[in-house]
C-alpha cells in the first residue's frame, strides 16, 4: 500500500500561516540582496524610485516589474548573477530554439537546495532508497538529467544514469538491473513502451512501479495509457531552467494537481495580456519569484506556463500550494485566420476518440495569403485494420468536434500507425511551414 511520506515534513506540511511568514522573509532578504548585487535590479528598482523595505506586503510585490527571458538574454551570460562566478559550482543553459540561450548559475548551496526540492518530488512520487531508478532524460546542459540525478542520490535510491536514446538499452537496462522507478519525458516513456510492445518484452519481466514524467505538457488520457502500458504510478512533475530546473513543483500520489514548493519559490499568476495578478484559482501564467536561489535569484519571473494555483485539503496531507498539470505556454498559442489556437485544445479534442493514439502533429502551411491548418492523427493498429468506413466517421467527427472546440476549420489526416515521428526528449507538436 502507497504511503503518503514527505521528504521534509517540516517544510512541506508546514502550517499556511508559518509558511506565508517565511515567504515573506525570504522575500525581503531575496529583495535586499539583488538591490546589492545586481546592477539590472538596481537600475531597475532606482528607476521607479522604490526601494526593497518599500514591499511591507505581498501586494507590494506587484509595485515591481517582471523579469522576462529577453531580460535574461540581455544580460546574457552573467550579467545577472549575485554572486562572484567563483562562487558558481554549476553552469547550465535553457533549451532555447531562438537566438542567445539563457545561462542559470548555481552556487554550493543553490546544488544543496536543487537536490533536496527534487528528492521531495521523486518521495511524493512514491520512490524510496528501495528503489532502482532509471534516468532517461539527457544529461547536459539541459536540467533534466542532472537535477533528477541528484534528488534521486540524495534520497539514496541506486540510481542509473543512462541519459535519454538508445531505446533498445534502455529496456535492456530496465530489465537486467530491475529499475523500478523510470525517470523521463511523457513522449519518451511513451515510445520506449511501443518498443516494448514492438519486442514482445512481458510487463512481468520488469520490475517497475513508479513513473515520473514532466518537462512537458501530456494528457490525463496518456497517463492511463502510461500507467497500463508500463505498470506503474504515473506522476507529473514540473520545473523550468530559469529558476532552477526540475524540482519546483510535482504531484503526490493522489494526482490531483502539482505542489509546488512555495518555501522556495513564491508563485502568482497573472493575465498575459495586462499582466494584472488574478485571484486565485483563476487560469492564467505563473509567475515566479525565487525567493531562495542564491547565485541568480530572479523577481517575478514570467514563465509563459498556463496554468492555476489553488489550495485543498489534500490527502497525502502537504500545505503546499498546487498548480494545475500546466496545459501549454501563452507564447505557444498559434494564431491561424485570425483565430486563436492552442495545441493542447486539439489534444483536448483527440483524446475522446477510441481508436486514436496520442500520437499527433498540428502542420500549418501558407497558400498565397491563406493559412491552413491539418492536424495529423495516428490511429491505432486495430482500428487500421478496420472497416473504410469506421474509419471514414471517425474523420468526420473529428473534424467537427475540432471545429466546434476551435471555431476554425480544419484538415484532418488519419495516419499509419507508427508514423508520426517520437522523441526522446520534449515531444515537438506542431510544425510551422509558414515561413519557409
Ligand atoms: O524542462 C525542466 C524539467 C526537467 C522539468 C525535467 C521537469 C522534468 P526547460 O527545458 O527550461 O526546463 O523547460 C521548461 O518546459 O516552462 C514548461 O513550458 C515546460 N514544462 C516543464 N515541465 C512541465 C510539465 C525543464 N510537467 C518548460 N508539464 C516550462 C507541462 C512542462 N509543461
Amino acid at each position: 500500500m502507497n504511503n503518503y511520506r514527505a521528504w521534509n515534513e517540516s517544510a512541506e506540511k508546514m502550517s499556511r500561516d508559518e509558511l506565508e511568514q517565511l515567504q515573506f522573509e525570504r522575500l525581503q532578504s531575496t529583495l535586499n540582496r539583488v538591490y546589492r548585487n545586481v546592477k539590472f535590479y538596481q537600475r531597475r528598482f532606482d528607476d521607479l524610485g522604490l526601494q526593497p523595505s518599500d514591499i511591507r506586503t505581498m501586494d507590494d510585490l506587484e509595485k515591481i516589474p517582471f523579469t522576462t527571458k529577453d531580460d535574461l538574454r540581455e544580460n546574457y551570460p552573467y550579467g545577472m548573477l549575485a554572486v562572484p562566478l567563483r562562487e558558481v559550482v554549476r553552469i547550465h543553459s535553457s533549451t532555447g530554439t531562438t537566438g542567445k540561450p539563457t545561462v542559470i548559475c548555481y552556487s554550493r548551496n543553490d546544488l544543496d537546495k536543487w537536490s533536496e526540492l527534487v528528492a521531495r518530488i521523486l518521495t511524493s512520487g512514491g520512490v524510496t532508497r528501495d528503489d532502482v531508478v532509471q534516468i532517461a532524460f539527457g544529461y547536459g546542459l539541459f536540467t533534466g538529467g542532472f537535477g533528477l540525478h541528484a534528488g534521486a542520490e540524495k534520497i539514496g535510491a541506486s540510481v542509473i544514469p543512462v541519459s535519454s536514446g538508445n531505446t533498445a538499452k534502455q529496456l535492456m537496462i530496465m530489465e537486467d538491473y530491475r529499475t523500478s522507478a523510470l525517470v523521463c519525458t511523457p513522449s519518451y516513456a511513451l515510445f520506449i513502451s511501443e518498443v516494448m510492445e514492438k519486442n514482445s518484452i512481458d510487463l512481468r519481466r520488469l520490475s517497475l512501479r513508479y513513473g515520473l514524467f514532466g518537462s512537458e505538457p501530456w494528457s490525463e488520457r496518456m497517463r492511463s495509457e502510461l500507467e497500463e502500458k508500463l505498470g506503474i504510478v504515473a506522476t507529473d512533475n514540473y520545473g523550468l531552467s530559469e529558476v532552477m530546473g526540475p524540482g519546483v513543483a510535482g504531484e503526490c500520489i493522489v494526482k490531483s494537481g502539482l505542489h509546488l514548493n512555495e518555501d522556495h519559490y513564491l508563485p502568482e499568476v497573472i493575465d498575459p495580456d495586462t499582466g494584472e495578478r488574478l485571484p486565485m484559482g483563476k487560469v492564467g501564467e505563473l509567475v515566479i519569484t525565487t525567493i531562495t536561489n542564491e547565485a541568480m535569484p530572479l523577481i517575478r519571473f514570467r514563465t509563459r506556463d498556463l496554468t492555476r494555483l489553488y489550495v485543498d485539503d489534500c490527502p497525502c496531507g502537504r500545505s503546499l500550494i498546487k498548480i494545475e498539470k500546466v496545459k501549454g505556454r501563452s507564447d505557444d498559442m498559434i494564431i491561424i485566420k485570425g483565430v486563436n489556437v492552442f495545441p493542447s485544445q486539439v489534444e483536448e479534442v483527440l483524446s475522446q476518440f477510441e481508436g486514436v493514439t496520442p500520437h499527433y502533429q498540428i502542420v500549418l502551411s501558407r497558400d498565397g495569403a491563406l493559412d491552413s491548418m491539418a492536424v495529423l492523427v495516428e490511429i491505432t493498429e486495430a482500428f487500421f485494420f478496420d472497416e473504410m468506413k469506421k474509419q471514414r466517421d471517425l474523420l468526420d467527427r473529428i473534424r467537427e468536434d475540432l471545429r466546434s472546440t476551435l471555431g476554425l476549420g480544419v484538415n484532418v489526416k488519419l495516419v499509419e500507425p507508427k508514423t508520426i515521428e517520437r522523441f526522446e526528449g520534449k515531444a515537438q507538436r506542431v510544425v510551422d511551414r509558414r515561413e519557409l
